[in-house]
């Protein structure tokens, strides 16, 4: 699938975004709908402001054949996680997500990574880590990136 048609997907889910307004501690809760296009857009790549590397890693704890992968995005400092994964698939052609908004949550739910997906039927999800392997409380529009040395974790897993 190209990276246009992924995007659109974002596009799409932020049409819910109205639902959302008045959510307590969203970092990009918008009034205006374009400017929340434009948040997804990320930025513009020679902004000088204060930029940060942050590791996204992909990890598999079901499949023992499983080649785990690691990617070095640049964002701008206090990006969310959500924002960085958009960045990583501009920057990166092996990267790819699909998500899942939810207004009652203010973000999104990750159904898929480069091309696995999680399932009810299986119980099987990517579980959102940091790089101490402990689970984040909130989702992925929730968390901001901050320092160089920021690790993300999406591990494919069961909560069965
Ligand atoms: C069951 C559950 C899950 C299951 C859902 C799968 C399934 N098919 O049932 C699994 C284990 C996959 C899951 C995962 C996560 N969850 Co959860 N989950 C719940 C729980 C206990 C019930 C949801 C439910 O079934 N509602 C009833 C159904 C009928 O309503 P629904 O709208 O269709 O429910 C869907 C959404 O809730 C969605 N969902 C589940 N978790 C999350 C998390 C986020 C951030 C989003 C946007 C959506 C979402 O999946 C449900 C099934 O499709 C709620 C707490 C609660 N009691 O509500 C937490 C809860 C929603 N989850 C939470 C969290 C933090 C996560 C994770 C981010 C944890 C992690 N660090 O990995 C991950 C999501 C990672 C990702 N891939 O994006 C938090 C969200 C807090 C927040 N403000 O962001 C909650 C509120 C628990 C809590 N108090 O900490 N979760
Ligand atoms: C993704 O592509 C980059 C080059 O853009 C390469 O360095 C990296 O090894 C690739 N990673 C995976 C998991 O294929």
């Amino acid at each position: 699938m190209s990276k246009f048609s992924i995007l659109a997907v974002f596009l799409l889910a932020a049409t819910s975004w109205r639902d959302a307004q008045g959510s307590v501690g969203v970092p990009q809760a918008l009034e205006d709908h374009q400017d929340r296009i434009e948040c997804l857009e990320v930025f513009d790549p020679l902004d000088s402001g204060r930029r940060t590397t942050v590791t996204l890693r992909v990890e598999n704890s079901l499949d023992p054949n499983f080649v785990s992968c690691e990617y070095q995005v640049s964002v701008p400092v206090r990006k969310s996680v959500f924002q960085t994964m958009v960045a990583a698939t501009r920057q990166f052609d092996n990267f790819t997500f699909r998500a899942t908004y939810f207004p009652e949550y203010a973000g999104h739910f990750i159904d898929s990574i480069n091309g696995l997906a999680g399932s009810s039927h299986s119980k099987t999800y990517w579980r959102f880590e940091n790089g101490w392997g402990e689970a984040f409380d909130r989702g992925v529009d929730l968390i901001l990136v901050h320092a160089n040395d920021d690790v993300i974790v999406f591990r494919y897993t069961s909560w069965a």
